[in-house]
């Protein structure tokens, strides 16, 4: 291990140095492999470095689950240490040049101050997202019973004003859209009246969107479930997605993995906000029972493909109003969280090259044809093809790592940051 910084191009290059030839041939390889199907590897290698997934700020800190945390070595304390470490993950992969932040979580007294210091490590600031599913110390009214949708309009008053406060601070950022989700719901039948819970939604978002700046869009985000276990206000995606079309053109949805119950088909729900022009973007992690938010890739990599498979489509076909905006929302609470982080914005990068290299010709044939086996065959051979040395040039093009977990374990960053950032480490259970 050495001690320098792995956001440093020169220590990159060198480590990227010992790799270069293994990954010239193997990259060789799969052109020739590839050529053979008539596809450029090169033109694939563009579009993946041209790729660029958002990281969420709270992503870079441990993650824990109401039973407990486990905090790691050198926590970032504050937003302005988030971004040194969203800076690292960003240098080694070329892919996260943006970071999306969660207000009051980041909230800081200086945001220009803030903005300057992203800038200084080549970072900028995607959708904000706002919080109106905790209480904050002094805040003159509970969202026990919900915010946005609140039964008392002096707290659904005062979620809307918090959302407002967000674009503020997202607008001396540079950022162009909030993302809304809210764990307003009920937990038993009865609690709450179904249709008026949702009627007081779209009065709050109403007040939001008004107070949109015109360049912005604002995402809104459905769970299935949690904090409430009986009804969510925005449930799913055909919620989200009347609330968009009420509200107006700058209203789209936001598709979080994690938030749909097992087996639900995510790559058709995408393929129909494609269709109604309202796919606002996602919140890429992974999940085997709940919201579990485990790093993307990580138990449903061919879900995630097909996913990826409906993008390229829609991207190829150029699907009008089609611009999804890509973040990563994951809680990390047994690994370190910047090698989670990076692992996954590759994840997404694998699962785009191998929806870029699906032979869609022959798969257009076979469909046309109802050759069911070879049209399940062609498809899939995008996802069984290795595809890691387009990964690897896509980042060295760039001047990110060949192997950028190597790079940063061999820097020492890590054991710096336990030295550099003592300090509080809360036990206590919850999601950051
Ligand atoms: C809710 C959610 C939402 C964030 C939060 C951190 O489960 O996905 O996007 O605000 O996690
Ligand atoms: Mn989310």
């Amino acid at each position: 291990m050495v001690q320098a910084d792995p956001r440093d191009a020169n220590y990159i290059a060198s480590a990227n140095k010992a790799l270069a030839a293994t990954q010239a041939a193997d990259y060789a390889t799969l052109g020739m492999q590839l050529a053979r199907r008539q596809i450029d590897i090169d033109d694939i290698t563009r579009r993946v470095a041209a790729f660029r997934v958002a990281i969420p700020s709270w992503g870079v800190g441990t993650g824990g689950t109401r039973f407990g945390r486990f905090p790691g070595a050198g926590e970032p304390r504050n937003v302005f240490e988030k971004l040194e470490d969203c800076a690292v993950i960003h240098r080694l992969t070329a892919a996260t040049p943006t970071v999306s932040l969660h207000l009051p979580w980041d909230r800081t007294d200086d945001f220009v101050a803030l903005r300057e210091h992203a800038a200084g490590l080549g970072l900028g600031f995607d959708a904000m997202n706002s919080n109106t599913f905790q209480d904050q110390p002094n805040q003159p009214l509970s969202y026990k019973f919900g915010s946005l949708t609140h039964t008392d309009p002096a707290v659904r008053a005062q979620a809307v004003a918090h959302n407002i406060e967000c674009i503020k601070a997202g607008a001396i950022l540079g950022s162009r859209a909030l993302t809304v989700w809210i764990g307003d719901g009920a937990n038993f039948p009865g609690q709450s009246h179904l249709g008026k819970a949702f009627e007081r939604y779209l009065e709050s978002t109403a007040a939001i969107y008004k107070a949109l700046p015109a360049d912005w869009r604002l995402f809104l985000e459905h769970k299935m479930y949690e904090p409430a276990f009986y009804a969510t206000v925005i449930q799913d995606w055909g919620s989200s997605l009347m609330a968009a079309q009420a509200l107006g053109p700058k209203a789209f949805c936001l598709v979080d993995l994690g938030h749909h119950a097992p087996n639900v088909n995510i790559e058709m729900i995408v393929a129909r906000l494609i269709h109604a022009q309202r796919l606002g973007g996602f919140h890429f992690n992974d999940s085997k029972y709940g919201d579990d938010d485990l790093d993307a890739g990580s138990i449903e990599p061919f879900r995630l493909f097909l996913v990826f498979n409906e993008l390229v489509e829609a991207e190829l076909a150029k699907a009008p109003g089609f611009n999804p905006a890509h973040m990563l929302d994951q809680s990390h609470n047994v690994t370190d969280p910047i090698e989670s982080l990076m692992t996954s914005a590759i994840e997404l990068q694998r699962a785009y090259a191998q929806a870029l290299i699906v032979e869609r010709a022959k798969l257009a044939g076979f469909r046309a044809a109802n050759d069911v086996l070879m049209s399940a065959q062609t498809l899939k051979r995008g996802f069984t093809t290795d595809v890691a040395p387009i990964l690897a040039q896509a980042r060295a093009s760039k001047g990110g790592a060949i192997d950028p977990i190597a790079a940063y374990r061999d820097s020492g960053y890590r054991l710096r940051c336990g030295q550099t950032r003592p300090g509080k480490q809360s036990l206590g259970g919850g999601i950051v």
